[in-house]
């Protein structure tokens, strides 16, 4: 299917809406994406038609719910070409997934002094869960430092392993810098020092064709509400040995195989991981996302957002004053920056007034903060439905600003 915006953004409903009176010029994708007319329609007619609890009714409604669940996980499956079903673990979202790897893999095969991995451009969620980790175990963190493109540093990344590192988890995609790390490589190297690898894909699931296998990454995390999807649903890919081995991360139903006072044993993969009733509807609705997102492709989409990237840099970077924060060469469609004098929360709400919304502060990354030594950024994100005139009206917007300022 060819990319032609001005069609797609008619499956949106919401980006037709004004916001302070102006056409609502959406550019914050990397905090969460529009859902299409499809994924609405898709959580409707769950609940209109289908719902059910799912792995425990014999009645028809129940094995219906149970198997557009279930034709999900297979979906997702082949959509980042996983082995098996049995790898896909249905979670919260990305910050759970990470916090399922941290709690159950971590406890079991962490032990003071074991040293974990992580990058110096992580969002908060691939940081805070590793540093608890490292609380309860005695493991210490170690911090692969970035460039002043807001690049891996390689040469320090391969200097920084020891015999004591015993895991790496890292950006597949900044969602700060909007670098893509080059996730292959780093993977490869991690394993030739036995390092197992957690690939936090939040920001690089919505915008690039994925592949486990190929990637061969050991745990690989997205969220579905930033491709297209519901919120409170996220996907967690373990390989089936490290999956098999581990311990569950929460009790309860569904995630058993028998219970009794004296014994539980557990269910196998994923179930063992699902424990309660998951988000039936979330996990329905993420399948209309991915199909939607097939429809057109994922190399139509990482296309596209390109060319939108080198536009709105060389028109950014045109813009007298503007830095920008992240310049690596292999980015996704995000751009931060700092206009010299002016604080980035008077940008985004000189912005807003203009009906532009984009993220302002620390995005959950300060630690990129600190290294770009930064207070905050204004950071404007892209999505398959942006367009042209949507990174124009941007730099009316900051023609504005800058003329409000003066
Ligand atoms: N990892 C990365 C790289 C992220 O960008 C985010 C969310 C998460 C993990 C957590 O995802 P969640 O769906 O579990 O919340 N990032 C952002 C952001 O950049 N602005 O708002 C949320």
């Amino acid at each position: 299917m060819n990319h032609n915006v001005d069609v797609l953004r008619k499956d949106f409903p919401l980006l037709a809406q004004t916001a302070r009176g102006k056409p609502l010029v959406y550019l914050d994708n990397s905090a969460t994406s529009q859902k299409p007319q499809c994924v609405i329609d898709a959580l409707q007619h769950y609940y209109s038609h289908d719902n059910a609890n799912i792995h425990r009714g014999v009645y028809e409604l129940s094995e219906r719910a149970t198997k557009e669940y279930e034709d999900v996980r297979v979906l997702v499956q082949q959509f980042i070409n996983a082995k098996s079903a049995d790898e896909i673990i249905f979670v919260r979202g990305a910050t759970e997934a990470i916090n399922l790897v941290a709690a159950s893999y971590g406890r079991t095969n962490i032990k003071a002094q074991d040293e974990i991995m992580i990058s110096a451009m992580e969002h908060h969620s691939n940081i805070v869960p590793w540093q608890i980790l490292c609380e309860q175990t005695g493991a210490v963190l170690k911090v692969i430092p970035i460039t002043d493109e807001g690049e891996m540093d390689l040469d320090a990344y391969q200097k920084l392993f020891s015999s004591r590192t015993k895991l790496l988890a890292f950006a597949h995609a900044s969602n700060a810098l909007g670098t893509i790390n080059p996730a292959k490589e780093m993977i490869r190297i991690a394993h030739s020092h036995n390092v197992p690898v957690l690939l936090d894909g939040a920001q690089a699931f919505p915008h690039m064709p994925v592949d486990v296998q190929d990637l061969e990454c050991d745990f690989y995390v997205l969220s579905s509400h930033k491709a297209y999807g519901p919120t409170g649903l996220g996907v967690l890919y373990g390989k089936s040995e490290l999956l098999n081995a581990m311990p569950p991360y929460q009790s309860g139903g569904d995630m058993i195989e028998s219970v009794s006072f004296e014994k539980t044993t557990y269910n196998k993969l994923p179930y063992k991981f699902e424990a309660g009733t998951p988000h039936i509807a979330g996990v329905i609705g993420f399948g209309a996302a991915i199909h939607y997102m097939q429809k057109i492709g994922m190399q139509q989409i990482a296309l596209h957002e390109q060319e939108l990237l080198s536009y709105a840099t060389k028109k950014l970077s045109a813009i007298p004053d503007l830095r920008i924060i992240g310049t690596a060469k292999n980015k996704v469609g995000v751009i931060s920056f700092v206009l010299k004098g002016i604080h980035p929360h008077d940008i985004g709400t000189i912005l807003d007034d203009q009906g532009i919304a984009v993220r302002v502060g620390h995005h959950c990354a300060m630690p990129v903060m600190q290294r770009f030594n930064v207070p905050a950024t204004v950071r404007a994100s892209f999505g398959l439905y942006n367009n042209v005139s949507d990174i124009d009206a941007l730099c009316e917007g900051l023609n504005e600003v800058k003329r409000l300022f003066a």
